[in-house]
C-alpha cells in the first residue's frame, strides 16, 4: 500500500498515555454508583451489572494475566482515532501477556452475528496506527439488540476462544454492550464487555465521560475549511456561505465550529427548539443580519447550521412526525405516480397546523420528506439539505424587501456540507493520545475481569501525562426513554445545554461577530508535529466546559 510522506511519518508517533498507564498498572475500586435517573426500573433490567463500583487505575503492583483472546467491534459512524483504540487494546493485551490474541469482528456489530472476523497480527496493528477511518475491520449499523443475536455472539466466542467483547461505538452501541455484558452474565458464558466511547456528533457525554473521540478531529477539519471559506469570503466579498455541519442530532460540531472560527451567524437547534421558533423565524434572524451587513456594505458572510436542525423545529417536528406515521408502509400512496398526486395526497392528510408548514416548504424540500426513509421508516434528516432550504427561502424573503425598498444589497449565495470530509481524517494529537489510551484500558479493565463497563479517560484539558485512567459502570450512565413506542433504558445523550458555558460564550459574542468585518478566525490544518499549544489544544467547548 502506498503512503503519503505524512503518513509515513505519523506512523512513527508514539501517543502519549497518563502516567497511570505508562508502567505497571493497578486498579483501585472507588464509590458505588447508581443510575442518573429511574433507578429502580434500571437496577431491575441490570441486576448483575447495576450499582458496581467506579474504578480508577494507578501506578502499582500488576496482577498476572493469563493469555487470552479478545474480540473487538467498531459499530456506527467513522470516528477519528478509532484504529488508535484498537492499536492500545492491542499493545495493552501483548504487554499484559504476549500469547494474548486479539480478533476484529467484520463490518460492525453483524461481524460478531454472522461469524466474520480476522486476527489482528503486530503487521496489521502497524498498518494502521495513528491512521483516520475505520477501514481495519469495518463497521456497520446492526444494532446487537436482540437474544439470538446474543447467542450466535457466544457461538462465534466459544469457537475462538473469546473471552472479551470491546464495542467502540456511540450512545446506542454502549447501552447495548450494557445489554450484552448483562446477558452474558446471567447465561454464565464467561464472556465480558467493554464499551468505548465513540461519536464524532460529541453527544456522548456526560458527568463520567467529558468527550466521545473523534469529537476533537472532525471538529478542527470542519473548522479549517471555513475559516478558509471566510477568509475567501471577505477577500471576494461577494458571496453569502451557507454551511451545514454534521451531528444528527445535537448541535455540538457546529457549535465547537462555531467558536473555532467566529462566523457571522450560527444556529443552534438546542436553541431554536427551546424558543419554539418556526422555519419562518429563522429566516428571518437570518434576512435581519443580511440586510444590516450590506447597509454597511458587507455583501457576504457565513452562516453555519446543524444538521439536525430541521426536528429541532417544533411545527417541523410535528410533521415529520405525521409524515413517519402516514406513509409507513402506505401502499396507497406508494402507487402515486406524479409528485404533484403524492403532493395532493400528503396534503389532504395532515392535520390543519402540518398542512400549512408543508404547502410553505419549497416543492423539492417538500418531496424530500416523503422519500427519503431510512428502515426504520424515518426521515433521514442528514439527506435533508437544510442549506439549500434555507438559501431559497431567504432569497424569496430578501426579493420581497428589495420591492419594498428595505434592501439594497446583493444577495448570491453558495451551500457547503461537511461530514464526510472529517470523520476519517488522521487523528489530531488529542484523538490520537485519547484513543491509545482508551484502548490501554479497555485492556486493564478487561484483564481486572470487568464487565459492563466503559473505558474512561478524564483530566483531558491537562497535558496527556496527567489524564486519569478508570472505568464507569455503562448502567449509571442510563436511564428510561420512548423509542419507538416503549421505555427502553439508554445512555442519555448530551444535547447543547444552553447554560453550559461553551453556548454562552458563543452568545456572549455573537452579535460582535454578525456585524462584524474582521472577527472571522482561520483556524488552519490540523498541525501534528510543533509545540503543544499548536498541536496538543483540546477543543473550545471541552476548555470552556472545564474552565472553572
Ligand atoms: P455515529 O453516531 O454512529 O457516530 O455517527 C454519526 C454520524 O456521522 C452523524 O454525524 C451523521 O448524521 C451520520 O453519522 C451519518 O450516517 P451514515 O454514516 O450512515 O451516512
Amino acid at each position: 500500500m502506498q503512503k503519503s510522506p505524512l503518513q509515513i511519518a505519523r506512523s512513527t508517533y508514539q501517543p502519549k498515555l497518563p502516567k497511570a498507564l505508562q508502567g505497571k498498572v493497578a486498579l483501585q475500586e472507588g464509590a458505588l454508583t447508581q443510575s442518573v435517573a429511574d433507578q429502580e426500573e434500571i437496577k431491575n433490567l441490570f441486576p448483575n451489572t447495576y450499582g458496581m463500583p467506579l474504578i480508577h487505575m494507578v501506578e502499582g503492583e500488576e496482577k498476572q494475566m493469563p493469555a487470552i483472546n479478545v474480540g473487538v467491534i467498531l459499530s456506527g459512524g467513522q470516528a477519528p482515532g478509532g484504529h488508535n483504540v484498537i492499536c492500545g487494546l492491542f499493545d495493552g493485551l501483548k504487554r499484559l501477556n504476549p500469547d494474548s490474541k486479539l480478533y476484529g469482528f467484520l463490518g460492525g456489530p453483524s461481524g460478531l452475528i454472522d461469524h466474520q472476523y480476522m486476527l489482528l497480527t503486530k503487521e496489521i496493528i502497524d498498518d494502521y496506527r495513528n491512521t483516520g477511518g475505520f477501514d481495519i475491520i469495518g463497521s456497520g449499523r446492526t444494532k446487537l439488540e436482540e437474544t439470538w443475536q446474543f447467542d450466535k455472539g457466544i457461538e462465534i466466542c466459544k469457537e475462538l476462544g473469546i473471552s472479551a467483547i470491546v464495542i467502540i461505538g456511540g450512545d446506542d452501541s454502549n447501552t447495548n454492550a450494557c445489554v450484552l455484558a448483562e446477558y452474558y452474565l446471567q447465561k454464565g458464558c464467561g464472556i465480558q464487555v467493554i464499551g468505548c466511547p465513540k461519536t464524532i456528533d460529541g453527544d456522548l457525554k456526560n458527568e463520567m465521560i467529558e468527550t466521545s473521540f473523534g469529537f476533537d478531529t472532525a471538529c478542527k477539519v470542519y473548522s479549517e475549511l471555513i475559516g478558509n471559506i471566510q477568509r475567501d469570503a471577505s477577500s471576494a466579498k461577494k458571496y453569502w456561505h451557507f454551511i451545514r455541519l454534521m451531528g444528527r442530532s445535537a448541535s455540538h460540531i457546529a457549535l465547537e465550529c462555531a467558536l473555532q472560527s467566529q462566523p457571522n451567524m450560527c444556529i443552534i437547534s438546542e436553541e431554536v427548539e427551546a424558543n419554539n421558533m418556526t422555519l419562518n423565524d429563522i429566516v428571518n434572524q437570518i434576512v435581519d443580519m443580511i440586510v444590516a451587513r450590506a447597509e454597511a456594505g458587507l455583501n457576504y458572510g457565513t452562516v453555519l447550521i446543524p444538521e439536525g436542525l430541521i426536528e429541532f423545529i417544533p411545527a417541523m417536528k410535528r410533521l415529520i412526525q405525521e409524515l413517519n406515521d402516514m406513509l409507513a408502509d402506505n401502499e396507497e400512496f406508494l402507487a402515486l405516480d406524479t409528485d404533484d398526486e403524492k403532493r395532493q395526497y400528503v396534503k389532504g392528510m395532515l392535520s390543519p397546523e402540518s398542512r400549512e408548514v408543508y404547502r410553505d416548504l419549497p416543492k423539492g424540500i417538500a418531496r424530500q420528506l416523503t422519500m427519503d426513509r431510512d428502515p426504520h421508516g424515518n426521515v433521514q434528516v442528514s439527506l435533508i439539505e437544510t442549506e439549500k432550504l434555507l438559501i431559497e427561502m431567504v432569497a424569496k424573503r430578501l426579493a420581497t424587501l428589495k420591492g419594498e425598498g428595505k434592501y439594497k444589497g446583493k444577495f448570491s449565495a453558495l451551500n457547503h456540507f461537511f461530514g464526510y470530509e472529517g470523520r476519517c481524517a488522521i487523528p489530531s494529537n488529542f484523538d490520537a493520545d485519547y484513543c491509545y489510551s482508551i484502548g490501554m484500558v479497555a485492556t486493564h479493565l478487561i484483564a481486572a475481569g470487568k464487565t459492563g463497563y466503559m473505558a474512561l479517560v478524564q483530566n483531558l484539558t491537562a497535558p496527556a501525562q496527567e489524564w486519569k485512567a478508570g472505568g464507569v459502570p455503562i448502567t449509571m450512565m442510563m436511564n428510561m426513554e420512548r423509542r419507538h413506542g416503549k421505555l427502553k433504558p439508554v445512555i442519555q445523550k448530551a444535547l447543547v445545554d444552553l447554560n453550559g458555558a461553551p453556548f454562552q460564550y458563543f452568545a456572549a459574542h455573537r452579535q460582535e461577530w454578525a456585524s462584524s468585518q474582521s472577527n472571522y478566525i482561520y483556524p488552519g490544518p490540523i498541525q501534528y508535529f510543533g509545540p503543544a499549544s499548536v498541536c496538543d489544544q483540546p477543543t473550545h467547548t471541552l476548555k470552556l466546559e472545564q474552565s472553572k
